[in-house]
């Protein structure tokens, strides 16, 4: 068997690219267009001979396991370069019984017997190649975009360390800095440092289901013990334009989803605090008990914020909970500019704040707050003895496995934490601002172009800017439902042509009344105006001849 060295000579003499394009021919990918090619970067070596179980933790085998991360991290770095290049695609679009019945090199079935190396190799580039560079600066279809180095490495890092956050004795290092990470986040969002408590989720929906959780523990304890039963007929109200996850999580914890009223929004998709109070007395009316109250800070589509301080009004006259769910908006508070959007934060009880939006932090990595020392553990804990003992040889209350509904929690903590220290606050604050001023110029490019339309006339409070295109068959069309109707096919036609052509990527969705419709968002700061400028042309030369 060839030693690493072997290994490394093969790979710097071996023609670059040669077994890629002998793949791609066999593939008979079509994709030549525009993509830069990866194996400019990714120079292969053989190690069709290897298989796994000649890497570490075999005795001998550090060479050789050295040999296959290298290769490994040539492609990972081909990959990283090529997402930022803009003439590569954002995605190479199959649909899904293509990848399904594999294609040429790659295939998702599972072998009895080991596959080589080489083989491992080619499925980790080709998994790439079929995926969305989310990282491109030409994919504007999530909120949570953008390929942040520091945080890759900082995920590598957690994955190396391979550890669990539930105990302070498995995970002393990361427990320590989720402390530091959470009590910073509460400083920020204007809560005493030292008062309240924190976690990280697995994403913004299952943090405002804590939010809800903590809320009905708060006003009813027994609850964790007697169920649902013991309590009367609970309420809680959201806007319209706020999450789903409000419906869902009320479904989970069986309040239902019928006793979640949404409460209207102005044009502009904000709650308007005095159907909440009207909605909340309504309830009340028909012997119902409201307890909980989203405010949206950066909503889904629009990217409206809720006017928080008069919904904390309402909520302390009606003495209920108030959440604020900042999923999406909660990156701005890192902005001077930015942050008086969500001015009466501080009053919330709890916070939702996904770093991996806004601030650019890999998925996931989604943090809850609370301003209540002690609720999480009271509400959540159940002392597992084989986990929890209270006898341990440190400090048991570093043991934040009790405060969650899972057991099992990943090490969200580690790459956020690398991400702040290489940036600092403000560099964060820079990052937001830049995403922000892409919105302004796509606003005002599309005041300016003729042929789109602006959904809200004002300008954008969060990166959301929401636009329709109308195509030349539609010019001439008076407003009315034969409009609409043709109206609601144009973004799902062109987003589909542009999924083919896989140069850009945009989302869009319906709303209301209102027809579908395309949403940009800006959250990866790699974006710059021509990127914004691209994407317009793109949408009218494929909607061309709609
Ligand atoms: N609420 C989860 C993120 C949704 C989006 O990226 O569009």
């Amino acid at each position: 068997m060839q030693k690493a060295h072997e290994y490394i000579n093969a790979y710097n003499s071996t023609k670059p690219g040669e077994r890629l394009s002998k793949d791609k021919q066999e593939n008979g990918s079509s994709d030549t267009t525009h993509e830069a090619p990866l194996e400019k970067a990714y120079i292969p070596s053989d190690f069709s001979g290897i298989y796994g179980k000649d890497l570490l933790p075999s005795s001998g085998r550090e060479e050789v396991t050295r040999g296959f991360f290298q290769e490994l991290v040539n492609l990972l770095l081909g990959y990283v370069s090529q997402s930022q290049q803009r003439n590569s695609k954002v995605l190479d679009f199959h649909h899904p019984h293509q990848l399904k019945e594999g294609l040429e090199g790659f295939s998702l079935e599972l072998p009895d017997q080991p596959d080589n190396l080489e083989q491992l190799l080619v499925d980790c580039r080709d998994t790439l190649k079929y995926g969305v560079k989310t990282g491109h600066p030409r994919f504007f279809n999530q909120l949570s975009t953008g390929l942040d180095l520091i945080g890759l490495a900082g995920e590598w890092l957690t994955s190396t360390a391979n550890t669990n956050m539930f105990t302070y004795e498995v995970s002393p290092v990361f427990v320590l800095m989720e402390e530091v990470v959470l009590k910073k986040m509460r400083k920020i969002v204007g809560w005493s440092e030292e008062e309240g408590d924190g976690i990280f989720c697995p994403g913004g929906s299952i943090s405002n289901l804590y939010g809800i959780l903590l809320a009905r523990y708060f006003f009813y304890p027994e609850v964790k013990t007697k169920g649902m039963m013991a309590l009367p007929r609970l309420a809680m109200f959201t806007s319209e334009h706020s999450h789903y996850s409000f419906r869902k999580s009320a479904a989970v914890l069986g309040i239902g989803s019928e006793n979640v009223v949404l409460v209207k929004c102005d044009d502009r998709g904000k709650m308007i605090p005095s159907e909440l109070e009207s909605c909340i007395i309504a309830v009340k009316a028909k012997g119902c008990v409201p307890f909980f109250v989203n405010a949206t800070a950066g909503s889904t589509v629009y990217g409206a914020f809720d006017p928080i301080h008069a919904l904390a009004d309402i909520c302390q006259r009606h003495k209920l909970w108030l959440h604020v769910d900042a999923a999406w908006g909660g990156g701005l508070l890192m902005s001077r500019i930015h942050r008086a959007k969500l001015q009466g934060i501080e009053r919330a009880w709890s916070v939702t704040w996904n770093p991996h939006k806004m601030m650019g932090v890999p998925l996931q990595c989604s943090s809850f707050l609370v301003n209540k020392k002690g609720l999480l553990q009271d509400c959540n804990q159940l002392h597992a003895e084989y986990l929890f003992q209270s006898d341990k040889n440190y400090d048991p209350s570093y043991d934040t496995g009790d405060k969650t509904i899972q057991c099992g929690r990943h090490v969200d903590i580690f790459k956020f934490w690398l991400m702040w220290k290489a940036k600092g606050s403000e560099g964060f604050g820079s990052q937001i601002n830049k995403c922000m001023g892409n919105a302004e110029y796509l606003f005002e490019e599309l005041q300016r172009r003729t042929n789109f339309e602006l959904v809200l006339r004002s300008k954008p409070e969060h990166s959301n800017v929401c636009f329709w295109y109308l195509p030349p068959s539609l010019r001439t069309l008076p407003p009315g439902p034969e409009r609409d109707r043709r109206l609601h096919e144009v973004a799902p036609k062109i987003k589909a042509k542009m999924m083919e052509h896989g140069m850009t990527m945009i989302g869009y969705q319906p709303l209301g009344s209102k027809v579908n419709f395309f949403r940009c968002v800006f959250s990866n700061p790699a974006t710059q105006p021509e990127d914004v400028d691209f994407l317009l042309d793109e949408i009218v030369r494929l909607g061309e001849d709609l």
